[in-house]
């Protein structure tokens, strides 16, 4: 993620762009910059806090483009920094996004004379543009052309010294929103900078390039086709500005599903290779080569993640993995020594059980490592290493894309680590391919919404639910399990669905319904005979099912289909419908989803 926010209008815009990224704190935080036409530049590391403390002269004028920095190329430095510019220093870039072809633009331009200030792939950008308007090209065009040229993802905002009244915005596959107010106009990554000012805005889509001066807006395609596309009016009170509309963050975070892979996967994924960048990793990789066990301790839903770690690390490292919930290692004597790893995994950082495991083991020599959520938290601090998952803030208590994204960052963990060990070339090299098409077929699972709620309203009844699955799915079935009884108060039981017929069994008849994770993978005909015994109790089954298996069909009329991945990393698309499904359950029952009775976001008491 990063933040862009971008102002020309009549007021003084210094003040106005510091409040901008503000409000997108959350976005970025390795630097912020700030370019006023005229007035210059100022840029410091850090959040925006940093840069404040930095302004000290004025900076007069009544337009800019702010930044902050989540870093893909090159260190969060200030060099680093954007707005970068042009050799001539008049053209001013943000961008959030890669480039990817960055690096043969950049030869190109150094053979013709452009210099370099930075390591980023986003100052070639600012020198490409210079070029087009070097050979007569105008501001416009020059962007254009520049666009044409690179391959990636961008959000940008740019302006021209020579123009101090313009900025151009594009947009390929990073979000840009363009704000109309009286006199004067916003860019900015995400609407909430934007609404304090005006309730008009246009969403910006991918090939789309916007020209804002305070009194005029156009829209252009590369193609430089004008485009019409009509102003949108946000009805939005402040608490739903961060809910982008949605009825409660749960829903909302269940939807940014795709973006928050995408942001725990951003810069780390080398798929040639068949290997990750975990830049926190890196600093303890010699001491992981000696590690023979790994001990994954959470609480909650982090800890079902650590189960779905633990098949991935086994099968994929080689290495005995346990998982544990935190209340529980730290009261017993667990037997740690300094070959052992303990993974503590939190979305908060701050859950007082985990915390103390991490203690314990630090005590014992054990090295310590972290998938955190938040960065600054007290668990980061305390571990020896880790892993942010960078998925943004997550306001619903009952947790959903932080477990989404603690499922990646497990993978990716499993690809460091398998690849220092035996994992093969071409194994990682598959894995890694599969993980970067994730986002997509979350978004393809993200369309089947009504026919979830058209099974959560037909259930609506019943009093108690089983979740089953096997394998990697098992996991999920607790979760699943979990997220039902936390917001719709429903009683739900998860299990393993080999251990149906050592219990479990016998509570089955037709008004005690189970969802049974189903899917095309190495005990897919064992699941069929589950879901078969369940039938002849006259149980009702609710199925998640591969996309295109069609045997399902005589099995039940409530499946819901999700596409195919390899069998690893199913459970990043397996729970999805059923974080939809325990929603739009609580939604039914008129339930404050967000704010589940009796529960806490982040539980810092034991
Ligand atoms: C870092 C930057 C990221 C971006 C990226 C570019 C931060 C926080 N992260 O991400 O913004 O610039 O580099 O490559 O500035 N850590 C722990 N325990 C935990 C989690 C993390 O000790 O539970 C440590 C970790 O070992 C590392 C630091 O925190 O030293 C940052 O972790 P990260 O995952 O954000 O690191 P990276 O390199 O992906
Ligand atoms: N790729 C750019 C950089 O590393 C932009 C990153 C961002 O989105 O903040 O500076
Ligand atoms: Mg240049």
């Amino acid at each position: 993620m990063c933040g862009i926010f971008a102002y020309t209008g009549e007021k003084e815009s210094l003040p106005i762009l510091i409040d901008g990224l503000t409000c997108l704190e959350y976005r970025g935080y390795d630097s912020a910059g700030i370019f006023i036409p005229h007035s210059g530049l100022i840029k410091s590391v850090g959040a925006v806090d940093n840069l404040k403390k930095k302004l000290s002269k004025a900076m007069p004028g009544k337009s800019g483009i702010a930044h902050l920095r989540w870093a893909t190329h090159g260190e969060p430095t200030e060099a680093n920094a954007h707005p970068h510019c042009d050799c001539n220093k008049k053209i001013y870039v943000v961008h959030n996004g890669i480039i990817e072809n960055y690096k043969e633009l950049k030869n190109k331009l150094l053979l013709e004379g452009h210099i370099f200030i930075s390591e980023t792939d986003t100052e070639v950008l600012a020198h490409l543009i210079e070029h087009y308007l070097s050979i007569k090209q105008d501001f416009e065009k020059a962007v254009i052309s520049a666009l044409k040229d690179v391959r990636g993802t961008y959000g940008i905002s740019v302006s021209y010294d020579n123009e101090p009244e313009k900025i151009i915005a594009a947009r390929f596959g990073a979000p840009v929103v363009l704000g109309l107010g009286d006199r004067e106009n916003f860019i900015a990554s995400d609407a909430s900078p934007i609404l304090r000012h005006t309730k008009n805005v246009i969403y910006l889509r991918d090939g789309e390039v916007a020209v804002i001066t305070p009194k005029t807006h156009r829209i252009y395609n590369l193609d430089s086709a004008e485009v019409t596309r009509d102003k949108q009016i946000l009805d939005w009170d402040a608490d739903q500005v961060k809910k982008d509309g949605y009825e409660h963050f749960m829903l909302k975070e269940i939807m940014e599903g795709p973006e928050v892979v995408e942001n725990t996967i951003r810069g780390r994924l080398i798929i040639e290779e068949g290997q990750v960048k975990l830049g926190g990793l890196e600093v303890v990789a010699d001491r992981l080569r000696q590690i023979n066990r790994i001990i994954i301790v959470g609480c909650g839903t982090a800890y079902y993640a650590g189960l779905v770690g633990e098949y991935m690390l086994e099968e994929y490292a080689g290495i005995p993995v346990e998982v544990e919930i935190g209340s529980e290692f730290r009261y017993r004597k667990p037997i740690i020594d300094k070959n052992t790893v303990l993974l503590a995994i939190s979305q908060s950082g701050e859950t007082a059980d985990t915390l103390e495991a991490i203690r314990e083991a630090k005590r014992k020599g054990a090295l310590t490592l972290g998938i955190v959520n938040t960065v600054g938290s007290t668990i980061t601090r305390e571990t020896d290493a880790g892993v942010h998952n960078h998925a943004g803030p997550e306001i619903g208590v009952a947790s959903t894309k932080a477990f989404i994204s603690q499922l990646t960052a497990l993978a990716l963990v499993t690809l460091f680590i398998g690849r220092q060990r035996n994992m093969s070339l071409s194994v990682g090299q598959e894995i890694a391919k599969e993980i970067k098409l994730l986002p997509k077929k979350i978004k393809e699972i993200l369309k089947s919404v009504d026919d979830i709620k058209a099974i959560a309203k037909k259930y609506k009844n019943s009093k108690d639910f089983l979740y089953v699955g096997r394998k990697y799915n098992y996991p999920i079935a607790l979760e699943g399990a979990l997220k039902l009884k936390e917001v719709s108060y429903i009683h739900a039981e998860g299990y393993g669905a080999g251990e149906m017929k050592h219990g479990p069994l016998a509570m089955i008849d037709e008004k005690f319904p189970t969802v049974a994770i189903s899917l095309k993978d190495s005990v897919y005909e064992k699941m069929l005979s589950n879901i078969q015994e369940i039938r002849a109790r006259k149980g009702k089954v609710i199925i998640i099912a591969t996309k295109g298996d069609k045997t399902l069909t005589d099995f039940s009329e409530d499946i819901i289909y999700i596409p195919k991945t390899i069998e690893m990393l199913s459970p990043i698309l397996s729970i999805v419908p059923l974080q939809l499904l325990a929603y739009y359950f609580a939604l039914g029952k008129k339930l404050n989803v967000d704010r589940p009775r009796n529960l806490a976001k982040s539980v810092t008491v034991e």
